[in-house]
């Protein structure tokens, strides 16, 4: 039996965990994700890359924004509207109760994990997701408009504030997710989906001993780019590589991984950077990495795991 470690943020990292949720058994694959985007909305809380991940493996998920569920309605936060609420998160009324039942969860006591495991499970999703950590941490976006949260930045200002630096708060207390732990211990791969290497990877890494495991680890470790041709295939990872003064390509977000990873793959675009990406010391793979159908989601993890063989 293998045993596949994914990390993974938000639509990026979906779509490739659900590629390999089509080829591995559900004791083959454990997805970690990235809770530093979670945040608290309406009195409930929200962990939207959770989220993202569990409804795309459901198959509920909602192709066209990337976020919430498919066929959703949005009365209860018109409603809030009404009553004066400063609502600019947008969740759907189906939503609502993904976040309704896991704040019900941890305020009877159970970690986000338990409260996320259970979620996942009523939705038929059988490969495992595991949040990187239970305990509370935040990623706070310092821009030339101030510090804001994540939430606060991506939807409220919708990306537009200049980024000067991005931490993570709570993350010299948080603990590794006892499971995710334990899988990282014993994994024969290691995969960095598509995902944002500063907003979606980084917090994860920055929970204290999981860059040290990762580091450490003595086997095969691939990353895909979630960039193709200098452009992000979704969300802010372009502009902010430019605005932190990275090179705005694959070779700006290999440099992120030096150290960590061993693989990089890179799309049939940008083809031109293998040899600068090599000369960091990682083997380079080119393939179609734009994951848009679910055929293409499974050819690019299964071809993850054919060159890891
Ligand atoms: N993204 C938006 O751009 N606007 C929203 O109103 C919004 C609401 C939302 C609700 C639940 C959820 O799970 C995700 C939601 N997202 C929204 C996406 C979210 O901000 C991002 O997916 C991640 O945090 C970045 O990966």
């Amino acid at each position: 039996m293998r045993s596949v470690v994914a990390l993974a943020g938000g639509v990026g990292g979906a779509k490739l965990a659900l590629g390999f949720s089509q080829i591995l058994d559900p004791d083959e694959l454990t997805v970690i994700i990235n809770t530093a985007d979670d945040d608290e909305f309406y009195g409930l809380h929200v962990s939207p890359d959770f989220d993202t991940v569990m409804y795309t493996l459901a198959g509920v998920s909602n192709v066209e924004t990337g976020w919430g569920l498919q066929d959703e309605s949005f009365r209860t936060l018109g409603r809030l509207k009404q009553y004066g609420v400063d609502a600019w998160f947008n969740l759907g009324d189906l939503d609502f109760a993904t976040h309704l039942f896991r704040t019900q969860m941890m305020g009877e006591g159970k970690t986000l994990s338990e409260a996320c495991t259970k979620l996942a499970q009523a939705l038929g999703v059988r490969h495992r997701l595991l949040p990187a950590t239970d305990d509370p941490i935040r990623t706070m976006v310092e821009t030339e408009d101030g510090i804001m949260s994540f939430q606060e930045y991506f939807v409220k200002n919708r990306c537009e504030p200049v980024v000067k630096s991005i931490g993570f708060e709570g993350s010299n207390s948080c603990r590794i997710n006892n499971d995710a732990k334990e899988f990282l211990m014993n994994m024969d791969l290691l995969v960095f989906c598509p995902s944002n290497p500063f907003l979606s990877l980084a917090p994860i890494l920055s929970v204290p001993g999981f860059r040290k495991i990762v580091e450490s680890y003595p086997g095969k470790s691939v990353a895909v780019s979630p960039i193709v041709g200098g452009k992000a295939i979704k969300g802010p990872a372009a502009k902010i590589l430019q605005e932190l003064g990275h090179d705005v390509s694959s070779l700006g977000v290999a440099r992120q991984y030096v150290g960590l990873c061993d693989t990089f793959i890179i799309d049939d675009q940008d083809v031109s950077m293998k040899q600068s990406i090599e000369s960091l010391g990682m083997e380079v793979f080119v393939t179609k990495t734009i994951m848009n159908s679910n055929q293409e989601k499974k050819q690019l993890a299964e071809f993850i795991l054919d060159i890891s063989a």
